[in-house]
């Protein structure tokens, strides 16, 4: 794959595998053990110039590509998931759907401190009892004037007590299901808005994660983005360039178990030879390589579907589904590979078997993308 890369995506990857390894690798498990959420990595994401990554140029961004971002944030979720997800969650989830569907005004008035990293963002559409069913809302927006009361709960929204900028999902028509659904970009400091951090994560356990309450949360119709009833449509087109995203990160999580596994299998003997001759461990690491191959050359296409223009709907959701799941395989075998010294805390391929597990959950679940290119593919083959 390497081979494939430009020299300057080939430099790209190397600048960001050392910040990695040199800022992220020696705090992640702290991060991990403590429920901590990550400011060092997110001040040095800023230093970086990653926090404004996907973002435009023209409001602060550094207006890179998706095949870039895939590169800057497979190398990241190589060394601390909770990084990544704190990460792509601000850029692809809240600042992406304000670049994209936001007014220029709205653009102008949010991305330059987003981009700097100055503002955190988050995405609220989850809740309580509508997750996979994303169309289902409870949350209510009642036009009051030049305002709207919002009213409601959102629950595992990442980056959600941190944040300073949400973007939230609401129903101003109960009765008219997807097409009764309005965004808005909710400032956290509004009145009426209430923040409940959720502990006791199986994994990504440094991020963020909360229930977020609204009580007559006033909302200027200025926030609003789009039309009344523009909502569902907006959050769909967002989750499916997200998805690219999640690919990303479970590429990167599955690679950083991977290269963990390599190294161990040379260094650890048994049955008087190293790990590395045994043919059952080579068998191991050849599927291990192959999936994470076919998996990142998924993700760059849709990468490359979405930076020309093109749909990528079922390109991404094929994406997400096949890297999850390949995840979810070498995370097994580097803990198998690793015997019982991968069942403890200190070595990390302990937290990344942890962490891979929400990719299979998180920005749709498996059988939601499976759903997703079914109805893609029956369209696109309809008789
Ligand atoms: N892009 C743009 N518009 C889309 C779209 C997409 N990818 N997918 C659907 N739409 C539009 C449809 O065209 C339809 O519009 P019209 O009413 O004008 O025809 C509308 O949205 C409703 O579409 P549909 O009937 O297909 O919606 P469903 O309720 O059947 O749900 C799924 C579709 C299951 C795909 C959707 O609910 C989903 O992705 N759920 C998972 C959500 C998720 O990932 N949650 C995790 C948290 S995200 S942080």
């Amino acid at each position: 794959m390497d081979a494939l890369y430009t020299d300057d995506e080939r430099l790209l990857a190397k600048t960001i595998r050392d910040f990695a390894e040199g800022e992220l690798a020696p705090l992640a498990a702290r991060w991990d053990a403590n429920e901590e959420f990550p400011w060092e990595s997110i001040e040095g994401l800023k230093r970086m110039d990653l926090m404004g990554l996907t973002i435009a140029a023209d409001v602060g961004g550094a207006g890179a590509s998706y095949t870039e971002m895939a590169i800057v944030d497979e190398e990241i979720a190589r060394v601390c998931v909770t990084t990544s997800t704190t990460h792509l969650t601000h850029i692809s989830l809240s600042a992406s759907t304000i670049d994209r569907f936001g007014s220029p005004e709205q653009r102008q008035r949010f991305l330059p401190a987003m981009a700097s990293g100055e503002k955190l963002g988050a995405f609220g559409l989850t809740e309580p009892s509508s997750g996979s069913d994303a169309s289902d809302m409870q949350t209510t927006a009642t036009r009051k004037g030049d305002s709207y009361l919002l009213n409601g709960s959102k629950t595992f929204i990442t980056n959600g007590a941190e944040s300073d900028v949400m973007v939230v999902f609401t129903s101003h028509d109960r009765s008219a299901g997807a097409r009764g659904t309005t965004a808005f970009i909710v400032e956290t400091d509004a009145k009426g808005l209430s923040t409940v951090p959720m502990h006791g994560k199986m994994g990504i356990r440094g991020s963020g994660t909360a229930n977020v309450f609204f009580e007559d949360c006033e909302v200027p119709v200025a926030n609003r983005l789009g039309e009344e009833g523009d909502g569902f449509k907006i959050a769909m087109a967002i989750i499916d360039s997200s998805r690219i995203s999640l690919a990303t990160q479970s590429v990167g999580l599955a690679q950083g178990a991977f290269d963990a596994a390599v190294r161990y299998v040379q260094q650890r003997e048994t049955f008087g030879k190293p790990l590395k001759e045994h043919q059952a461990i080579q068998f191991m690491l050849a599927d291990m390589a192959t999936q994470i191959d076919a998996a990142r050359l998924l993700t760059r296409r849709s990468a490359q579907l979405k930076d020309a223009g093109h749909g990528h709907n079922k390109e991404s959701a094929m994406a997400k589904l096949y890297a999850s799941e390949a995840a979810h395989f070498c995370v097994d075998k580097a803990v198998q590979i690793h015997g019982g010294y991968g069942f403890f805390r200190e070595n990390p391929v302990e937290r990344f078997y942890r962490d891979q597990r929400i990719t299979e959950i998180y920005e749709g679940t498996s059988e939601i993308q499976r759903m997703v290119i079914s109805r893609a593919v029956l369209r696109e083959n309809a008789i």
